[in-house]
This record gives C-alpha cells, sequence and structure tokens, in this order.
C-alpha cells in the first residue's frame, strides 16, 4: 500500500498535466554544495542611486514622480515591444517563429527603497492589489494584448535587479506556456464535470486540511499536491473568479491580507527575507468567455533548508522531471508554525 509519507512516488499536477517525483526518504541527505551567502545588506529607505526611488532618474533619462503609494510606468528595457510584426516563420514545421508584440510594466509598490510586502501594512497592501486590477483591466482591453502575466522575482537569489520593493506585468499577444497548459487542464476538466477543477480542488484540500497554510474569508493559501519547489504554494479564492476584473473591494483586501500573511510565514521560516518569483494566472484576454478558469497566485520560492541552503532544478529535474524530498504536507505544517 503507498505510503505518501514513506514511498518514493510521483504526483500528478492537475493544474498542468506534469508529474513531480517525490523522494520522502531521501531528506536527511548531507550537504557539502553550495552556500548563499546569508539575507540582504541593510537597505536605507530611500537610495539616491535607485531607479525606482520617488524622484530619481531612470536609466532612460526619465524622472520618476514624486509618488506617495504605487507607481507604474512602461518597461524601459521591455521584452516585448508593440511594434514587433505579427508575423510566422515556418520551414517545414522544424524551423518556426512568430512575432510576438506585446507591452512591459514595472509596478513599485512603495515610495519606501526598504520595504517588503511581508512588511507593509495590509490596507497598503490594497492599493497595490488595486494597482494590479487598474494595469489588468487596461491591458485585457487592449487588441494587442492576450494574457496578461503579473510577477515579482524578490530576492537576489531569484534575479531581482534592486531590492526597492516593486513587480513586473508582461502582456504577452498569445498564450505563454504555462497558461496554455492550465488552460488546457481546466478547459477539459470543465468540458467532463461541468465544473470548475480548482473549486473541486480546493474543496478536497479544505476537507482534508494538512497541506493549508492559512486563510481568510477570501483567499486560501497551501502547498498543493503536487508542489514542485520545497515551500511552494498557492493562493486561491474561494469564490470562483476568473480574473483581476471580477475583484469587489472585499476580493482585493482578501487578497492584500493572503499576501501579507504568507510572506510573513516565509521570512519567519528561516529567519531571513524570504527570496521568491511569485505571481499571478488568470483568464487569458482573448475577449472569449473562460467559464473555466479560476484566478490563483503561485509562490516558488528556492529555499530548502537554510538562508544559505538553496533547492537547485538539475539533472533530473532538467532532464526528466521535477523532483522534491521534504512532502508538501511537512512544508505545510513548517509555514502553519512560522507565523
Ligand atoms: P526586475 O528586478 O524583476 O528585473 O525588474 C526591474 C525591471 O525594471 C527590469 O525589467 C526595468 C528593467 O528592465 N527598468 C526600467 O524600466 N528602467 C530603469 O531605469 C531600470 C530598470
Ligand atoms: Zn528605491
Amino acid at each position: 500500500m503507498l505510503d505518501l509519507q514513506q514511498n518514493s512516488h510521483r504526483r500528478l499536477n492537475a493544474l498542468t498535466g506534469e508529474w513531480v517525483l517525490v523522494s520522502p526518504h531521501r531528506t536527511s541527505r548531507p550537504w557539502q554544495g553550495q552556500m548563499e551567502t546569508k539575507g540582504e545588506a541593510v537597505v536605507p529607505s530611500y537610495d539616491p542611486g535607485c531607479y525606482l526611488c520617488p524622484g530619481n532618474l531612470r536609466a532612460n533619462g526619465e524622472r520618476n514622480p514624486a509618488y506617495r503609494d504605487v507607481f507604474a510606468f512602461d518597461n524601459d528595457f521591455a521584452a516585448l515591444r508593440a511594434d514587433a510584426p505579427d508575423d510566422e516563420i515556418d520551414e517545414a514545421g522544424l524551423i518556426v517563429a512568430q512575432g510576438e508584440p506585446g507591452r512591459c510594466r514595472v509596478v513599485c509598490f512603495s515610495p519606501r527603497h526598504d520595504l517588503t510586502l511581508s512588511r507593509m501594512p495590509v490596507d497598503d497592501i490594497v492599493k497595490i492589489v488595486a494597482l494590479w486590477r487598474q494595469e489588468f483591466m487596461r491591458l485585457d482591453a487592449d487588441p494587442l494584448v492576450g494574457a496578461v502575466q503579473i510577477f515579482e522575482n524578490r530576492g537576489a537569489m531569484m534575479g531581482a535587479s534592486n531590492p526597492h520593493p516593486h513587480c513586473q506585468i508582461w502582456a504577452t499577444h498569445r498564450e505563454p506556456n504555462e497558461l496554455v497548459k492550465e488552460s488546457k487542464r481546466q478547459g477539459d476538466y470543465f468540458a467532463q464535470r461541468q465544473s470548475c477543477l480548482l473549486c473541486d480542488y480546493l474543496a478536497l484540500e479544505r476537507g482534508d486540511g494538512g497541506r493549508i497554510v492559512c486563510e481568510n474569508e477570501g483567499f486560501v493559501a497551501l502547498v498543493p499536491f503536487w508542489a514542485t519547489w520545497p515551500f511552494e504554494t498557492m493562493l486561491l479564492p474561494r469564490r470562483h473568479l476568473g480574473a483581476l476584473d471580477e475583484f469587489t473591494g472585499s476580493d482585493m483586501r482578501a487578497l492584500a491580507d493572503i499576501l501579507s500573511q504568507i510572506t510573513c510565514r516565509y521570512d519567519n521560516l528561516f529567519s531571513t527575507p524570504f527570496p521568491y518569483s511569485m505571481g499571478f494566472h488568470q483568464r487569458p484576454s482573448d475577449g472569449g468567455a473562460h467559464p473555466h478558469w479560476h484566478f490563483h497566485g503561485h509562490f516558488y520560492p528556492p529555499l530548502l533548508r537554510s538562508a544559505t541552503i538553496r533547492k537547485f532544478m538539475v539533472g533530473f529535474e532538467l532532464l526528466g522531471a521535477p523532483q522534491r524530498d521534504i512532502t508538501p504536507e511537512s512544508a505545510a505544517e513548517r509555514l502553519r508554525a512560522a507565523f
């Protein structure tokens, strides 16, 4: 009989259709490999050299306004440009390329250079969520845009270029890979059962409770059954919401509160400003109806055992499938205790 806490096994990611290998017996293996340097240096509340601080010059010569709470602008080094031709190259189905027009935005979370989501009052996080909603709705209405990806890279370990609290928004013409997988899985499930995959999944998780980290009246944070990263979590609205445009004031407050709760727990876990990539998946912006789509957030943090030991996605992960040692259940237990 399969014991998920003892036997090597693989788990299906219901949202993408991919498998993750779980090796619960392997957590005690010794580590003599790379150690990251701990945490981040003490950060001033204003940095005259920061391109995101209020009133400062950006790399392209533009000056930021003296903003008081949140601030969004066009990325000066945008990965996607609106003027790219939407053409296709196809040689025998083997050399294939598509022009990909799009838009990129940068959102500053606070005028304070030294804050993080985990240390901001919930009222201030509500302002960020409201700006995400506004940005989403504007991009969603743009005929150039087929999908909107909001994401934050936090910490030098995750490649953030600057400690100033900020995120990026990339609006692509077509759905990127992760969205394609999740659209297909949610669409297939809905077609087969006339029910939402993530609504049903959340009901199962709330019944079990073992992978839930924290919740409020509108949102649940949990370690998904199929989590790949050691302390990966998902944020799920309890209501069936497809995208930010459907959020009411109380949905926005609930998301802000759950963001505050989960980022505090992350910082507490290894007593360090926790690095991560996080972002939100929502219905595509192609103008179609997507009743099967359930808005959610993903946190992908790299740390494994301490502030200095990270998980590497190498070897079998690159060539075979993702693998984890500590079980999602024990990760959830530790995050529950880290408040
Ligand atoms: P990251 O820390 O996640 O790299 O985000 C910072 C973004 O800010 C990055 O995409 C942009 C970079 O292109 N940027 C500007 O738009 N203007 C600047 O003056 C510097 C950085
Ligand atoms: Zn700054």
